[in-house]
């Protein structure tokens, strides 16, 4: 299936959704409303709608999708309930995790969508034990320094080995809190899933560009992506690291899909005014 007008705007409409809610979300920290650590995905969050949109595409309906820390784009893209994204953030009880994971630890029984732990990149060996227990497609979302994890990397090998139709998804955000990858190591995650013995590539997260990696994909085999993106907000929290980090996705926003994105913002907004009234008559 080749990228046409009808998927892009699927795609486009994930993507709006998951940046519409970041901003409500940085609204509401800097004014104090939210008072617990989030872990924004604004820039990021046409990794995940690529994805999403591209496996509805090829009906590959029955998948286990484990999820980073900073997961709002990818629990949302992914069909995650967005009223119950919010209670979580809340700290109320009818939130994803019952309001006891926070931002960093959604989860979403119903769409196979496993909350993370908080011990980066533990989720690689858990998604690989599943999937070697039940074959079933896999996908593991991590950072660029999850994935460089020691545990994370055995797991790569293991899946490789067994051949396992699982992906690693690696969102290379070039940081680790704020430690450049240059600083950490000398070398790519492709390189070393290439030398695994694995299908690898390194892609830019332009949706176009990510399709066609995709399309040159199996489901059936191990994959590992290293996807380059941009984080725009603070590691934690609403804040802005550097100015020179760009938006490169704002175009999109602001001119050819401004309808759509008004819209998710307007859905969002609606939602979180639900939300907060539901808690004022609890
Ligand atoms: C094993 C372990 N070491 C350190 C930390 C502290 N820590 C939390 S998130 C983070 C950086 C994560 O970077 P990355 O995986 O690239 O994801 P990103 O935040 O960039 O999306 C660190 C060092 C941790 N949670 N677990
Ligand atoms: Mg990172």
């Amino acid at each position: 299936m080749s990228f046409n007008e009808e998927i892009r705007k699927r795609i486009f409409k994930k993507a709006c959704l998951a940046r519409a809610f970041e901003e409500e979300v940085y609204r509401r920290v800097s004014e104090k409303q939210i008072k617990i650590p989030v872990y924004l995905s604004a820039g990021q969050e046409f990794i995940s709608a690529t994805i999403a949109v591209f496996l509805e595409e090829f009906q590959v309906d029955e998948k286990q999708i484990f999820i980073q820390h900073r997961g709002h784009a990818t629990y949302l893209s992914f069909g995650g309930s967005l009223t119950e994204l919010i209670f979580e953030l809340l700290g109320d009880s009818r939130g994803c995790s019952n309001g006891m994971g926070g931002s960093a630890s959604i989860q979403c029984r119903e769409k196979n969508i496993y909350g993370h732990d908080g011990l980066m990149g533990s989720h690689g060996p858990i998604s690989v034990g599943m999937c070697y227990g039940n074959k079933k497609f896999t996908l593991c979302f991590a950072g660029d320094a999850a994935a460089e994890e020691d545990y994370f990397l055995a797991a790569i090998g293991w899946a490789s080995t067994k051949k396992l139709p699982i992906w690693f998804i690696i969102e290379d955000n070039n940081l680790s809190i704020l430690t450049e990858k240059k600083i950490r190591r000398s070398w790519e995650m492709h390189d070393i899933a290439s030398a695994f013995k694995m299908e690898a590539f390194s892609v830019s997260d332009d949706p176009y560009e990510l399709w066609a990696k995709l399309l040159e994909s199996s489901i059936k085999k191990p994959l590992l992506l290293n996807v380059n993106t941009n984080r725009l907000f603070w590691h934690a929290g609403a804040g802005v690291d550097s100015p020179d980090i760009p938006d490169i996705h704002k175009n999109w926003l602001t001119n050819d899909n401004r309808s759509i994105f008004e819209q998710e913002k307007r859905r969002v907004s609606d939602a979180w005014s639900k939300c907060l009234r539901l808690l004022e008559k609890k």
